[in-house]
């Protein structure tokens, strides 16, 4: 107890700014980091083998500091992510992994689209997960000092898995803010969501597909996906249409959105389902809406921008087109 208090009192003294970039003093920030960490359970020979020759990475701190770009419109944001490449591509992986996708599409309640269009948005069907040091990057961030407790936390996390055997320290690979594998996920949503499907004890976002598909199977189902329904669809308003009603949250039955002139994209009828549904207008009135429904939301969990969400259902839409 008495050691655990004083561990405390040592890391309360760090000043939060004490972002200098040397490594001596991260390198001091990474020992107080480690006894922290065996306090919490995580074995010596994980903690030497993940901290050895550990380096503070000012890469990292300069992609976390970069101001946004100047905001591009959804349109040429589609234009980039949904593109002809990548549908061809994920028709491919698709009809390549049908089998797989078929049996973990229905274990989780998941169409198998959807599973795919993640995986191609977020790592380019696994291709690009970043290339970062895990650890390395997330011991950084906590280091440096400005969201230090959420990357902290983070960094226990991923010790965590490597102390339970998933993965080794030089394998835990991803971007430089710490999202891993080919699902990119956080430490903690792998603690949350990630599967074995494949069951041979590790968890591995990596490099077992069955793994990385039924990770975010789960992650979707676990966050109140509803299988034998779509994200949503594009639709058209009438001219006089209010922009007060363009609102996720603001969800209506399609019945009632039918009487208030909405239709489809070319004029056709909404369809009668008992659904209700919010619209959104990525780029603005003069833009195209999209009606959504309770796995738009879902995916609105995944990562918080209807540049992302919608741009997911339409892969999707693309890639099941294509079967
Ligand atoms: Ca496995």
């Amino acid at each position: 107890m008495k050691k655990i208090l004083l561990i405390a009192s040592a890391l309360f003294i760090l000043p939060l700014n004490a972002f200098s970039g040397d490594q001596a003093s991260y390198n001091q920030w990474v020992s107080q980091f480690k006894a922290k960490a065996k306090s919490q359970g995580v074995s010596d020979a994980t903690l030497n083998r993940a901290f050895a020759g550990s380096k503070f990475l000012p890469r990292v701190i300069e992609l976390d500091r970069k101001q946004p770009e100047s905001k591009i419109t959804f349109a040429t944001y589609e234009k980039r992510i949904v593109s002809k490449q990548r549908v061809n591509q994920g028709r491919h992986e698709l009809k390549k992994h049908r089998a797989l996708l078929n049996e973990i599409g229905a274990h989780y309640g998941v169409q198998p689209q959807y599973i795919v269009a993640l995986w191609g948005i977020e790592t380019n069907f696994g291709s690009n997960t970043g290339g970062f040091d895990v650890v390395d990057s997330l011991a950084t961030l906590a280091f440096e000092g400005r969201r230090s407790k959420f990357f902290g936390d983070e960094l226990m996390n991923a010790l965590k898995i490597i102390d339970a055997g998933h993965i080794t320290a030089a394998d835990m690979i991803g971007s430089w803010a710490g999202a891993m594998g080919q699902s990119q996920f956080m430490p903690s949503s792998f603690l949350a969501y990630a599967q074995d499907y494949n069951k041979d004890g590790k968890k591995d976002i990596w490099g077992t597909k069955a793994d990385v598909f039924a990770s975010a199977a789960n992650y979707l189902s676990r966050s109140g996906w509803k299988g034998d329904e779509k994200w949503g669809r594009q639709v058209s308003v009438p001219a006089s249409f209010s922009k007060s009603m363009v609102d996720r949250k603001n969800k209506k039955p399609l019945s009632q959105w039918a009487s208030m002139g909405v239709k489809l994209p070319h004029g056709g009828a909404l369809p009668v389902a008992n659904i209700k549904a919010g619209l959104v207008a990525p780029d603005g009135m003069s833009g195209p809406k999209y009606m959504t429904y309770g796995n738009y939301d879902v995916i609105m969990k995944w990562n918080r921008s209807t540049y992302f969400a919608t741009s997911v259902g339409l892969l999707a839409d693309a890639i099941a087109a294509g079967q």
